[in-house]
Parts: structure tokens; sequence; C-alpha cells
């Protein structure tokens, strides 16, 4: 009897120690708070959404329908992968019954998802990129999932207008990483923490808690294809790197895979505009704004170039930055070179009269 209790002891102390889990986590993150117990059950919701995704995803190249296009375009005019339907489908039925998840925005839909039922109970929004990534999809590399957490302010006439705010008016966000094994990173605002799921107990166990960004890092991360395509004062940072020792770029095609790399690693990720897209491609309140709220609680920092991605203002659902995030020092230089172009355009229009 006696061995029994030590044993019992020994696997709570394991508990303890290396198995917390995603609710239990969210929970002891908000304390007392009023929230807390609303938003672990909704990070629970999103933790079932995830790893129906990542089941999904594993088994991709085995199963029919799972792979290659679905002949659609969606509200951006993207050609609609047979996975990116499945996973935003399967956000929505993870939260259908969640009693507290009243709206679902996401890339994939030109309105919001209402589920009124919910609405009574609670008044969150769950805003969401569903695959991150998905030209990756069909090649088994890494894609992930964004979502960040807003509370509904006021009525809405099914326009969803109080969504179009800043980042500050997240309440959470974070992102899920399907690599060689699914994470899942989160913030409540204190701090990011990261999870790994453990397939054989079908829980998010805690990897990593309280995250901090390196203030410099080696990686630059940028589509540099884009080259001619960027304004000349990108070309001019790119250039720097090229010519500075320390300095070696990664880029997987998946947003979600190159910050998690620069948030354990440090550097810098980068999606300017275009001449002809000065908006860039990354979404603002799918994937910039999430991702800015995490790379500033983690110490990092988000920026269009010359506003911070937190003090975005949408004009409508589906707008897009231009995105640089990361380490502190790496986010500056960039803007350094974004800034000094501005100063010289500035001063050759006073010149020319
Ligand atoms: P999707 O979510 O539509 O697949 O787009 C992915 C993404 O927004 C981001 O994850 C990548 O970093 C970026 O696009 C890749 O775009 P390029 O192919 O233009 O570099």
């Amino acid at each position: 009897m006696a061995d029994l209790d030590q044993q019992d002891l020994d696997h709570e102390y394991a508990l303890d120690r290396d198995c917390t889990t995603l609710s239990r986590h969210v929970l002891q993150q908000m304390q007392s708070s009023v929230e807390a117990q609303d938003l672990s059950a909704i990070m629970n919701r999103v933790a079932l959404a995830a790893k129906l995704i990542a089941r999904r995803l594993t088994r991709a190249g085995l199963v029919e329908d799972a792979l290659g296009f679905t002949g659609r375009t969606n509200v951006q005019g993207e050609s609609v992968k047979k996975m990116d339907l499945y996973a935003n489908q399967v956000f929505i039925s993870a939260f259908q019954q969640s009693g507290l998840v009243c709206r679902l925005a996401s890339e994939e839909m030109e309105n919001p998802y209402y589920i009124p039922d919910n609405c009574s109970i609670g008044r969150y929004s769950l805003l969401y990129d569903p695959i991150d990534g998905s030209s990756n999809v069909d090649i088994n590399l890494n894609v992930g999932a964004i979502f960040a957490i807003r509370q509904q302010e006021g009525e809405d006439d099914g326009t969803a207008q109080d969504l179009l705010q800043n980042g500050h008016k997240q309440i959470a966000a974070g992102y899920v990483l399907y690599g060689p094994s699914t994470m899942l990173i989160y913030s409540v605002g204190t701090g990011v923490h990261a999870f790994t799921l453990d397939p054989s107990l079908g829980e998010f166990i805690l990897a990593a808690e309280n995250i901090q960004i390196p203030a410099h890092g080696p990686v630059y991360s940028v589509n540099e294809g884009n080259f001619w395509q960027w304004e000349e004062s990108i070309r001019d940072y790119i250039r720097y790197v090229h010519r500075h020792e320390g300095y070696t770029a990664r880029y997987s095609g998946a947003l979600v895979g190159d910050v998690h790399r620069i948030l354990f690693q440090g550097g810098v990720f980068l999606y300017p505009g275009t001449v002809k897209k000065p908006e860039g491609k990354i979404r603002l309140l799918y994937e910039s704004a999430p991702l800015a709220f995490l790379v500033e609680q983690a110490g990092g920092r988000a920026s269009t170039g010359t506003e911070e991605i937190m003090s975005v203002v949408p004009k409508q659902l589906h707008d897009r930055t231009p995105l640089i995030i990361g380490s502190k020092e790496d986010v500056a230089l960039v803007e350094s070179f974004i800034q000094e172009h501005q100063r010289d355009q500035r001063e050759r229009l006073l010149a020319s009269g």
C-alpha cells in the first residue's frame, strides 16, 4: 500500500512537472479573471480543431479528396485548396457547440459565419486563417493555422463593423504549426507559451513557457523572387544583409513556420508591399495582427514599415498590410531603410520646388 501511495505521488509529481495541459495552463495564466473559464474553453476548441486538421494532414496522401484544388476562388481571388475548405469547416464545427463563440471570420469566407445560438451566452469572435501556407500541403511540407479572439462590441447588424478595430482589441492570439510534430503557441496577454501535441494522449502538453525572442537573430525570411517588384528601400535592406556577415536566409512559404523559427531563434520575416500591390499579401485581421500580438508578448515587434501593426485599423475585413515581424533590432533595421528612403524622397520633392 505504501509503495502504491509512493507511485501515485510520483505520478502526480510527473503530471505537475511535465504534463501541463493547454486548458489548465490558460486557467493558471488568467488566475481569477472572469474571462478565464471562457478563454480556457475557447482554447480547448481551437485545440480540438487543430487535432482534427493534424489528423487529416498526416493522412492526406492516403485518403481521397484531401489534396489539390477545389476549382473555386476565395474572396481574395486565390484558388482554394481542398484542405483550406476542410480546415475552415473544422473550425466552424468545433465552435458550433462551444456556446461561447458567436462569430467566426476567416480569410476563406467573404462574410463572418454567425452562430446565433451562442450569442446569448458568449460574445466572442474567432478570427482565423485555417490553413496558412496552403501551397505546402500537396508536397507534405509544414503549414499552419493562425487565430485571434476578440470580444464583440455593441450590436452587429450583420456587417461586423466592430471587428474593424486595431490589434489591441485582441484578447488572445496564437498559431498552430503542423510540422514534424503539431505545436500550438498562444498568448492571452501574459507571455507566449508553446504546447506540443502528444498524439498518444491526444493532448497538447506544455513545451516552453514565457518565450522571449532574441533582440537580434541571423535569419532574414523573405521571398526574394519579388526583389524587382519592391520599393528601392527593401532592395537596399536586402543588399545590406547580403554584404554583411552573420545573416542567413530561410523561407518556407508558410508564414507560421517562418515566424516560429524567428520566435525561438531571432531574426525577421518580411512580406513588403510591391509597387503594384503596396499593401502586400498578408491579411491584417487573420495573420498580421494575431502574430503581432504574439510577437510583442515575446518581446519582439511587428511593423508595416511605417506603423506598428497593432495600431493599424482595417477598413475592411480582408484588408492586407505589409508585414515586418520578429526581433526588435532586426525590425528596426528594416524600418531604418524605409524611413531613409522616405526622407530622401521628401527632400527631393522639396528641392524640386
Ligand atoms: P496562404 O495562406 O494563402 O497559403 O498564403 C500563405 C502566405 O500568406 C504566407 O503564409 C506565406 O508566407 C506567403 O503567403 C507566401 O507567399 P509567396 O508565395 O508570395 O512568397
